[in-house]
């Protein structure tokens, strides 16, 4: 349980009134980044939120989305950026590589833009894995990442500066 008894909480609230978002979308598999678009979307107007201040940039693949979402950070046009992909598994080593590409560069471009940059990247072994986490019985990655890009940018607009 979160300790409420302290003075100071710095906790990002989920209200996205007002507040601009930039998300990339990963074409490859895009039946399902489609669904994590349409739930990221979905998840932000539900919270207050405007379509008229989300943007959205394609990109081929997963391996393309942290050089946009840099791109977009390093903006200033948005409070949030969000990174939207499905990679799953084939026969080869393939996807693992991107996989841990994309986590550890949009954590890099993250810390370096000093901007919120979330995660709704769909890590599947097979397409069963894909579609439970594109809007069914395991929820949909691209509500959740916007709902994290949500109470990040309200955190980082109350957090202490240097
Ligand atoms: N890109 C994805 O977004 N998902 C995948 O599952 C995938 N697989 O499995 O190959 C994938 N590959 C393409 C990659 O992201 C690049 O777009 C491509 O290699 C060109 O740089």
């Amino acid at each position: 349980m979160i300790n409420r008894t302290v003075k100071n909480i710095f906790e990002g609230t989920i209200e996205a009134k007002g507040l601009k978002f930039g998300i990339v979308c990963g074409r490859f598999n895009e039946f399902f980044v489609s669904k994590l678009l349409d739930g990221a979307v979905d998840a932000i107007v539900r919270h207050g939120g405007n379509a008229d201040n989300v943007e959205v940039a394609w990109v081929p693949g997963a391996y393309e989305i942290p050089f946009t979402a840099k791109r977009m950070a390093a903006s200033g046009r948005y409070d949030a950026v969000l990174a939207l992909g499905v990679v799953i598994q084939g026969g080869t080593p393939h996807a693992g590589y991107i996989n841990s590409e994309v986590a550890k560069s949009l954590a890099q471009i993250s810390m370096e833009e000093n901007l919120p940059v979330t995660y709704g990247m769909v890590t599947a072994n097979n397409i069963e894995q894909a579609i439970e986490r594109s809007g069914t019985k395991a929820g949909n990655k691209g509500a959740d990442a916007a709902l994290a890009a949500i109470e990040m940018a309200n955190l980082s607009s109350i957090l202490p500066n240097k």
